[in-house]
């Protein structure tokens, strides 16, 4: 988050220093990588955020300090010597803390049972899953970022589909993604890459194998990049050579529902309208039991988060949240197709940051 300006985490400490006012707490104890970045603007792998009504303590291990100082600049940083566990007794006391907050969501029973060991009375309260209240939706900053994340995605697949050819592996696929995605600034992928050909392609999470492409084959590439942190999602599915006529039917029907349910995302439905949408349409043309998973979920600092498009998906949508939208229609034996977009939630059209071609190719 190197383009993060000091008001950035500023406003967001001010808004746990609301949540721990409203929740009674003395301070809270922020552990999770991705919630500490985005209290902090600290990208390093280790890291532990203490924050009370008047102070903002970072406390990091001698590999980190310096990037910690120049990141975290609302933070005081504290050189950790020895554990965690044993430096905590002594910053609760100095800081006279008496109810702290933990990630519920993350904290494990035995740490937790660390951490109280030495604490004495200290009462140690879960606040749950901050991604609700804190990162689900997306400021204008963390969309361009997303954006340029998605960006750096498409460019991927316009330069792999040129290097595409019977004879290559999956994994050599996979390899020119990356490739092309680390030239154009990402830091890495944002999930092990997913290229599936031929009758793989029916599995949806088929990573890259030694497989190698041949004529006729479905290709299906699912991937993504990381960039200043933040991750971008795509999928797109390619022929290499005539495809089966069935494999044809599929694709058109996957797009068209595809393009229903991102014209239908909008403010004020659930995930699970959003995610039937596409469903029905599916399910219309004779392949309901074909698309197995959830629609989309919502994409940010993790590669997965809230919202979900889903069944089960109760959440109502807001303006700023950012979202995949990837229907897909597996057939064992034959093949399969998805095709993902990241869409941005508004009150209208949503907003399509993924701009990467989507006319059935032919290689
Ligand atoms: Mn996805």
């Amino acid at each position: 988050m190197e383009k993060a300006d000091l008001s950035i985490t500023r406003a967001r400490i001010d808004k746990m220093r609301e949540m721990i006012d409203s929740r009674n707490l003395d301070a809270v104890l922020i552990e999770k990588r991705e919630n500490y970045l985005y209290l902090s603007g600290f990208s390093g792998t280790a890291a532990h955020l203490l924050i009370t009504a008047k102070e903002a303590i970072l406390v990091t291990d001698f590999r980190y300090i310096e990037q910690a100082s120049k990141q975290a600049r609302d933070y005081e940083i504290l050189r950790l010597t020895g554990t965690f566990s044993g430096v905590l007794p002594g910053l609760l006391k100095e800081k006279n803390i008496k109810r702290i907050g933990f990630e519920g969501d993350y904290m494990t029973y035995d740490k937790l049972a660390r951490y109280k060991d030495g604490a004495g009375d200290v009462e140690f309260v879960s606040i749950g899953d901050l991604l609700p209240d804190f990162r689900i939706i997306k400021d204008r900053f963390e969309i361009d970022t997303i954006s340029k994340a998605v960006e750096i995605a498409d460019l991927a697949f316009e330069n792999t589909i040129k290097f595409i050819r019977p004879g290559i592996t999956e994994l050599e696929v996979a390899a020119e993604l990356e490739y092309h995605m680390k030239k154009n600034g990402a830091t890495g992928p944002s999930f092990e890459t997913i290229v599936a050909s031929g009758v793989r392609a029916a599995m949806p999470h088929g990573v890259a194998s030694l497989k190698k492409l041949e004529p006729g084959d479905v290709i299906t590439m699912d991937y993504g990049a990381i960039y200043n942190g933040y991750c971008s999602d795509i999928t797109r599915t390619v022929f290499l050579g005539q495809p089966k006529d069935e494999l044809v039917k599929i694709y058109n029907i996957v797009l068209k529902a595809q393009a229903a349910a991102e014209e239908g995302a909008v403010k004020g439905k659930t995930g699970k309208q959003i995610d039937s949408i596409a469903r029905e349409i599916i399910a219309q043309e004779g392949y309901g039991d074909s698309f197995g998973h959830g629609l989309g979920h919502g994409v940010g600092l993790e590669i997965h988060e809230e919202p979900r498009f889903s069944p089960s998906g109760n959440k109502i949508m807001e303006n700023g949240m950012v979202v995949t939208v990837e229907p897909g229609i597996y057939v064992t034996g034959l093949g399969g197709v998805r095709i993902e977009d990241i869409i941005v939630i508004n009150d209208d059209k949503p907003e399509i940051l993924t701009k990467a071609r989507k006319d059935l190719i032919i290689i």
